[in-house]
């Protein structure tokens, strides 16, 4: 007969309605216990929660840990860093994806890092310069010839990351040079859609050999982003660290700082201290946000 021992751990899984739990290297396959549902108290990958073990690694959730942040998509929970990769260029940069993102990572107060990946196609300063200036910590990196990718690492250990990106900028190959154990599929689109066809969509937090924790997501795409409320209007303004010094020196106190007269954060654009594409994804995002009725 097996003992019921209760026990504490990180889910580390989520697929089909199981979760694995990572209790100091032991796994247990879990599923959540009837009040948990009735409660409407989903688990999420990285959440911590107390489980009954029974003995032959599987498990009951019957308690969540409070978060310190989650991420709705692609749903997980206290994560410490959101690292946006884009590659210099195959896919080009799309910076509004960046800033919307960068808006979603500030939002659950996770540190934003950006990585400039496929620096051998294009000199990657101007997005670097750009990121730099809004304070985030940013990164060059090649994964063919490894540049990089040892800073990056040491800036993961201990950490729990989401990667984010959009598809093709090389976030799985980047794992993957980082940690060779990780065997992330990497390829061409057309590839991965042909593979894709029978593999199951879940959710799965890597250990890595420096103690920490890596999700590598499909990512938050735009339509997430109008149809899931991830940004409220109100939070908008909130959202851009490097304008908040100026926004409190505008001439009028309700200042949108998109285009009044007497704005600070105009003026910071046109001098150089805010970049400008920053400061463009934030008008569009004014524009997108305020006629949306949910805020
Ligand atoms: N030139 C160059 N190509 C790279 C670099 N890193 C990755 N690639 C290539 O870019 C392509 C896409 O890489 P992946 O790692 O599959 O991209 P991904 O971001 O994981 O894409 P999705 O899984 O679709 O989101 C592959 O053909 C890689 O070989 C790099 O530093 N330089
Ligand atoms: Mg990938
Ligand atoms: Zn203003």
């Amino acid at each position: 007969m097996n003992l019921i021992s209760k026990k504490r751990g990180r889910i580390i899984v989520s697929r089909k309605g199981f979760f694995t739990v990572d209790s100091e290297n032991e796994l247990c396959v879990c599923k959540a216990c009837t009040r948990l549902r009735l409660e409407k108290k989903e688990p999420l990958c990285g959440d911590i929660v107390a489980y009954n073990d029974n003995g032959d690694g599987t498990g009951f959730i019957t308690d969540l840990e409070p978060r310190k942040n989650f991420f709705p998509r692609p749903g997980v929970a206290n994560a410490d860093m959101l690292v946006i990769v884009i590659a210099s260029a195959n896919p080009q940069p799309d910076l509004f994806y960046v800033d919307k993102m960068t808006c979603i990572g500030v939002k659950a107060a996770a540190e934003i890092i950006i990585v400039v990946n496929k620096t051998d196609l294009k000199n990657a300063d101007e997005y670097v310069g750009i990121y730099k200036k809004c304070g985030f910590r940013t990164f060059k990196t090649r994964s063919d010839t490894g540049d990089g990718i040892e800073e990056l690492k040491n800036c993961l250990s201990g950490k729990i990351a989401v990667f984010a990106g959009p598809s093709g900028v090389g976030k799985s190959s980047l794992l993957n040079a980082m940690y060779p154990e990780y065997n992330a599929v990497t390829g061409t689109l057309s590839q991965k859609i042909m593979r894709g066809k029978n593999t199951t969509r879940h959710i799965e937090l890597f250990k890595t050999s420096s103690g920490g924790y890596i999700a590598d997501t499909p990512g938050f795409t735009s339509i997430d982003f109008e149809k899931f409320d991830l940004l409220a209007f109100s939070e908008l303004k909130g959202s851009f660290p490097e304008m908040q010094e100026y926004m409190t020196d505008c001439r009028f106190r309700n200042c949108g700082h998109t285009k009044e007269s007497g704005c600070a954060v105009i003026s910071a654009v046109e001098c150089g201290n805010i970049p400008k594409s920053r400061h463009e994804s934030y008008v569009r995002l004014f524009e997108l946000l305020k006629n949306k009725t949910l805020y």
